[in-house]
């Protein structure tokens, strides 16, 4: 007690002084501090990308928040409200999309549609109410073939109230890189060939995991939360030495658990498992990626001891987000999208800038990509919606590539062949020449973007947009 006293009088008498030095000046201050909102900094930055194991490489010159890449990871509780001050030194402007949170629409980070990019020295404030738990990711959405390719990303993780028990919750980006031979991003951002085939593609793939764990025992439980954050690169991935479901898909959590040997994402597509180790002591856990018909290792984590004599029993779900599932399509509206362009006779002609054009004329626009014959974001939406109303959009790919395509503002489900919902998604990798079905309840008023998320893609013109009153 006679500390605490102490204490008290301390801080009485270092107020009074203040008070009488500066009062008028101090109090809003002081209130200012208690309550400014973190600074989240696009700046450029270097980092150690290359890995020693690949000899000896300079640091890597990036543009990043924080200065890193990733940005520094984001972390709050599921009923938060999460802030965000943008603060923008990179040499162009830019602005932050939170990828796959149900946010406000003036807060979706959509130049053009939502806010203006932020200037050279500009600033914005972000306001998230943070509605779900999982695990999101925000990126730049301002030139973002370029910028995200420089390295303008970072992970967000929502808490749930009560996180399922775990022993290691790691966070794996897996990124691509296309790099020089002095380890410098080269600035071909724009190059035709990558837009109109499969995206830039990069050389060099990497897995960052945060925490950077490097061992784990056996029959540890670990929770790994997947985001690809490739501009354009499908990862597919495997693990060895670990056995567990994907509990989530997107940040949202999965009714039906999942136990895919290879997993396979699109760009900006993310997933939780979790997972119990069962490799022996001695052993590695290993993290595989695959390309084409081979496979190579991208990290391993060695086993270093026995944790339990026995795993810890089955893999429990996650406690669901207030989100609505759909039941039936019986009042939905349906709107098809029809996917065409690219390289390889996929492109017949597209309108642009008013007038229908040539395959020939497109590409010398560098536009090739075409949703209902439209090249670039329409005058009109797609779709204006009623709140409330559900919305069906069967989305045929009558192109020769994949697409990732990513709707902002909510989640939708996939309208499988039988009728029945797949899992709430906000983005999803369509196979070249498919057609899929997805579809959602139109609940967040505002415009919202429905595009590829292959950012060489959206970059050529397969972007639309959809209107929520
Ligand atoms: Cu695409």
């Amino acid at each position: 007690m006679e500390f605490a006293k102490k204490g008290m009088r301390v801080e009485l008498n270092r107020r009074k002084f203040m008070a009488g030095a500066t009062a008028m000046s101090l109090v809003p201050s002081v209130g200012r501090a208690a309550t400014a909102p973190p600074t989240l900094e696009a700046k450029p930055g270097r980092v150690r990308l290359i890995t020693a194991e690949f000899g000896d490489y300079p640091e890597t010159e990036i543009w990043g928040f924080g200065g890193g890449v990733p940005g520094p990871m984001i972390r709050a509780r599921q009923g938060d409200v999460l802030q965000r001050r943008l603060v923008n030194n990179l040499p162009q402007p830019t602005s932050v999309h939170w990828h796959g949170l149900r946010v406000p629409n003036a807060m979706d980070g959509v130049p053009g549609m939502t806010q203006d990019a932020v200037a050279q020295g500009g600033e914005f404030l972000y306001e998230l109410p943070l509605k779900d738990a999982g695990t999101y990711w925000y990126h730049s959405h301002n030139q973002s073939t370029e910028q995200v390719a420089r390295g303008l990303y970072g992970v967000l993780i929502v808490d749930e109230e009560q996180p399922p028990e775990v022993d290691h919750d790691v966070t794996i980006v897996l990124d691509d890189w296309r790099l020089s031979k002095k380890a410098q991003i080269t600035d071909d951002f724009g190059a035709m060939h990558d837009w109109t085939h499969a995206g830039r593609m990069g050389n060099y793939i990497h897995a960052h995991l945060a925490p950077q764990i490097s061992t784990v025992e056996q029959n540890q439980r670990l929770r790994l939360r997947f985001v690809n954050v490739a501009t354009d690169r499908i990862m597919s991935v495997s693990l060895n030495g670990v056995a567990g479901k994907i509990v989530a898909r997107d940040g949202m959590p999965l009714e039906t658990l999942e136990t895919p040997e290879v997993m396979v994402f699109g760009p900006a597509e993310r997933a939780d498992l979790i997972v119990d180790v069962t490799a022996a002591v001695g052993e590695t856990v290993q993290l595989v990626i695959h390309e084409r018909d081979t496979g190579y290792l991208l990290e391993e984590i060695e086993v270093t001891g026995q944790h339990a004599k026995t795993p810890r029993g089955p893999v429990p779900r996650l406690p669901g987000n207030p989100i609505e599932r759909l039941t039936d399509l019986k009042a939905a509206r349906s709107v098809p999208l029809n996917m065409e362009g690219g390289a390889m006779g996929g492109l017949r002609q597209g309108k642009y800038k008013g007038r229908v054009m040539s395959p020939q004329e497109l590409v010398r626009e560098g536009q090739i990509w075409t949703f209902n014959g439209e090249v670039g974001l329409p005058e009109a939406p797609l779709i204006t919606a009623q709140r409330g109303e559900t919305i069906r959009i069967p989305m045929q790919n009558n192109t020769v590539f994949p697409h990732a395509m990513h709707l902002h503002g909510t989640h939708f489900q996939e309208v499988l062949p039988d009728g029945t919902f797949g899992p709430l998604k906000d983005t999803i990798l369509m196979d070249a020449r498919e057609t899929r079905e997805i579809a959602f309840v139109a609940d967040n008023p505002g415009d919202w973007l429905l595009h590829c998320h292959m950012l060489s893609h959206q970059a050529a013109g397969m972007k639309t947009w959809l209107r929520v009153t």
